[in-house]
């Protein structure tokens, strides 16, 4: 076995953060890396946490790594931040909040902002998530900030997908009607130590009541719950639900193992080809020097953007 690979399987805490590095600047050395891994995979229970900015996903998630930790249960955080272009910001004030653990060996925190490359933060997080899965951890909280199609895809990876609101909220709740509604399989109300919980609640009740049929058949109803999670309140409710939802999951057609699941392979596989293959092409039109050529043609006005694309593209793909 690869030396990093065998240090991966092994919990090693450096070589992992060195690897996820690389993941985020999109080396292209990390997948051969992430092929071997593969074998080791398939064991984590992955959480993807979403919301608008500051509506407490992070405070959330320490909380989740105190609980999970009782039950001895190992904990990889994975905070996802593409707007933040260093490790600043809003990572700096993740580490903060999450200092806690920061000594306890049984949980790894890292961040990714994908600098790196055009196959971009879908695939960046599809493989990170691999890495701390292969290194034994039982569950993988990913905290994305947002509401759009971005999360959409990035959360597609999770078991469980929890969506973070906040009273007085209705705009976001419209954006959430409009974008991820289908994808949250937990709601939660922070912050219900503020005005307006009941109506956040309610707004959201009606939304998730327009698809009862789904429920009639027996699919999952997401559960919504007020939770204060700076206090610790309502934590540990929520946490049995994502007990229950992993419950319905290990009975329902696929199982927990996505890796055995045909949608979900058809889904990872075709959206792994897409980045490759801009990443390929891209690089190559770059490098043999046609992109800049094609760009200059454009501004010239000796050649349209569509013919430009097509010239480019059809002679590699045929
Ligand atoms: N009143 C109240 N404040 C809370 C609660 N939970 C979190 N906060 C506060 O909300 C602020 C933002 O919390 P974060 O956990 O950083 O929110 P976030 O969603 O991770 O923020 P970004 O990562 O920047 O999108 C902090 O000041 C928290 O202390 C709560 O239940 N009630
Ligand atoms: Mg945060």
């Amino acid at each position: 076995m690869n030396d990093i690979v065998e240090k991966v399987v092994a919990g090693d805490v450096r070589t992992v953060a060195r690897l996820i590095r690389d993941i985020d600047d999109g080396m292209p050395e990390v997948r051969g890396i992430l092929k071997d891994l593969y074998p080791h995979t398939g064991k984590a229970y992955v959480i993807g946490i979403t919301g608008a900015p500051g509506v407490g996903k992070s405070t959330l998630v320490d909380q989740m790594v105190a609980h999970l930790r009782k039950r001895d249960k190992t904990v990889g955080v994975l905070a996802v931040d593409p707007t933040s272009p260093f490790s600043g910001g809003a990572i700096l004030g993740d580490r903060v909040r999450m200092q806690r653990h920061s000594m306890d060996q049984g949980v790894f925190i890292r961040s990714l902002a994908t600098r790196g490359h055009f196959g971009g933060l879908t695939q960046s997080t599809r493989s990170a998530i691999d890495v701390f899965d292969a290194m034994g951890k039982d569950y993988i909280l990913v905290e994305t900030v947002g509401v759009g199609q971005d999360e959409v895809d990035v959360v597609r990876s999770a078991h469980t997908t929890v969506i973070v609101v906040i009273p007085g909220m209705g705009d976001d709740i419209q954006a959430i009607k409009a974008g991820i509604l289908e994808i949250g399989d937990i709601f939660l109300i922070n912050k219900a130590d503020r005005e307006g919980s009941d109506k956040t609640l309610s707004d959201l009740r009606l939304m998730i009541e327009m698809d009862h049929k789904k429920y009639d058949r027996g699919e999952w109803k997401p559960p919504i719950l007020k939770i204060q999670a700076v206090f610790d309140k309502g934590v540990a409710e929520f946490i049995d639900e994502i007990d229950k939802h992993a419950k319905y999951l290990a009975e329902t057609a696929g199982g927990l193992d996505f890796r055995e699941s045909k949608s979900k392979v058809r889904q990872e596989l075709g959206e792994m080809i897409k980045a490759r293959l801009i990443e390929e092409v891209i690089d190559r039109l770059t490098e043999s020097g046609d992109f800049d050529r094609a760009v200059e043609s454009i501004i010239n006005g000796k050649i349209d953007p569509y013919t430009a694309c097509e010239n480019l593209v059809l002679p590699i793909v045929s």
